[in-house]
């Protein structure tokens, strides 16, 4: 088969104009990120200098210096373009806006630079998020000021969405609004080559995914829907289930995109909103989940369909194989 490289795809989807010439260089500018943070995570404790001093995030999170560093890696591949009004980032408590000498354009980019970091001290792995949303613009057609109400925008809005995964392989999954396709890193060449196109989520599925020590914590019909699956073939889903968690989100929705699967990060009695945050790890998720046929909720509403009410809530999630994600959403109606 003739190896499709990421620059071939987005070139002949620029061709096609399914993207213009400013999203194509945002693609390939966060994939490139995303190359050099591979490297970085690939080193591990072998790249860490004399230990620094730890910083905390806005979260008040410990943030290890991967995580900071994978921002800066991010947000410096990202000035410069003349594509982007601002930048959000799970790092930053603002938006940060594009400013002199740089150009503004018309998108606004959201990350996650590293997801799943309590992972890396134990090798397993970790990733970046990434969603795309326009600029809005005034009544008279100039671009609003990219602060956070700019950002404030439903999932649905989303013009790709996408992120990579530094496992076994670094993969790069991402959809521009027309299918989700995903590029494994050739480390010879240094390129992303097409290797999954048109990933669908299976329908069905035999394999769920939950942090199973919140159980105590859990609403009822998340507990119902998880009893279910436990009693297998003898209970009333007359069939076998197997459980999954990797505490990487990316690991965890791209196992799901391949082979199948529900991911659940539910609301608990603890965690009231769920963990994950809605802006960059849910809808761009739930963006690409979509695309490849899956569905996702927060147990009640269609995730892109949320009206963001800040740039760091949190939000539960319900996503993966349409007919798991139903069931779990009907038993919560
Ligand atoms: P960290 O980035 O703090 O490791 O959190 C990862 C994450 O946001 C998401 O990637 C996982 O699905 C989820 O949290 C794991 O949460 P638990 O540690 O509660 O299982």
């Amino acid at each position: 088969m003739r190896r499709v490289t990421l620059t071939q795809f987005l070139v002949g989807r620029q061709q096609s104009n399914g993207i213009n010439a400013d999203l194509r260089l945002l693609v390939e500018t966060i994939a490139r990120a995303c190359k050099a943070i591979s490297t970085r995570v690939n080193k591990g404790a072998l790249a860490d200098g004399p230990a620094g001093p730890a910083t905390s995030n806005v979260h008040g999170e410990l943030q290890k210096k991967l995580d900071v560093l994978s921002n800066e890696i991010l947000l410096e591949a990202n000035v410069w373009g003349g594509n982007l009004a601002a930048f959000a980032s799970e790092e930053e408590e603002k938006p940060v806006p594009i400013t002199e000498p740089y150009k503004r354009g018309e998108y606004l980019l959201l990350i996650d630079p590293l997801d799943g970091s309590s992972n890396i001290d134990v090798n397993i792995s970790v990733g970046t998020i990434f969603s795309v949303l326009r600029c809005p613009k005034t009544p008279e057609g100039k671009f609003c000021e990219p602060e956070e109400a700019a950002f404030l925008q439903p999932g649905s809005r989303q013009v790709a969405a996408g992120f990579a995964v530094y496992g076994p392989t670094t993969v790069f999954v991402l959809s521009v609004g027309d299918g989700v396709h995903a590029f494994t890193l050739d480390r010879e060449t240094y390129t992303f080559v097409l290797t999954h196109p048109e990933i669908r989520v299976p329908t069905e599925t035999a394999e769920f995914a939950i942090n199973a020590s919140n159980m105590r914590r859990w609403e009822p019909p998340v507990k119902r829907y998880i009893d279910e699956c436990l009693a297998g073939s003898e209970g009333p889903r007359g069939k076998d289930f197997n459980m999954r968690w990797v505490a990487s989100m990316v690991a965890d929705v791209f196992r799901v995109l391949w082979r199948g699967g529900i991911f659940m990060y539910p609301r608990d009695s603890k965690q009231k909103e769920g963990r994950l945050r809605l802006m960059y790890e849910a809808n761009p998720m739930s963006f690409i989940v979509e695309q490849a046929g899956g569905a996702a909720t927060d147990g009640r509403t269609r995730i892109l369909d949320i009206q963001p009410q800040s740039l760091h809530q949190k939000v539960p999630v319900i996503l993966g194989s349409r007919e798991e994600v139903e069931r779990v959403t009907s038993y919560h109606r």
